[in-house]
């Protein structure tokens, strides 16, 4: 059984987690109309991922015998620059998603919400590799630099990334 407060919370959070599937969908999109096929891969087995994380609040909420209110979902954008500044903004992306979670996390820890908490424990480990994964591609693209060559190496890498 969820408080109010949770209910609505964890509700916001699918939101968060659904607009982020929509995000890496955008610029999965973006990747392949620029010939990036393998960024494009990497960005669309992202955005199933983050439709797992989205289904994952959703179970936990109808087990919970919560009510689960859908909202409506922002527009992402359609530019998102090059390969490196488009990784910068997921990186971006997913610190604020660490954030929202450490937020709920504080929120069920100060209601004695023991449930949540245990809950919340995966996606708390799951950002930490989500920002991990980000940072090194950063690096990598920043070693490819102007690069073409090097670029097409790092395409050629994460278009080999599996579901
Ligand atoms: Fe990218 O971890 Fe969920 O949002």
């Amino acid at each position: 059984m969820l408080n109010a407060k949770m209910e609505k919370a964890l509700n916001e959070q699918v939101n968060k987690e659904i607009y982020s599937a929509y995000l890496y969908l955008a610029m999965s999109a973006y990747c392949s109309y620029r010939g990036l096929a393998g960024f494009a891969r990497w960005f669309k087995v992202q955005y199933g991922e983050e439709t797992e994380h989205a289904g994952k609040i959703y179970k936990y909420l109808v087990e919970q015998g919560a009510r689960v209110e859908l909202e409506a979902i922002e527009k992402p954008p359609t530019e998102f620059g090059t390969p490196l500044e488009m990784f910068e903004k997921t990186l971006a992306h997913e610190q604020f998603i660490t954030r929202s979670i450490r937020e709920l996390l504080e929120q069920a820890v100060a209601e004695k919400d023991y449930a949540t908490s245990i809950f919340l424990q995966w996606f708390v480990a799951e950002q930490v590799e989500e920002e991990a994964n980000d940072n090194a591609i950063i690096a990598k693209l920043k070693l490819a630099g102007e690069d073409g060559a090097a670029l097409l190496v790092v395409d050629s890498e994460l278009g080999k990334r599996g579901h």
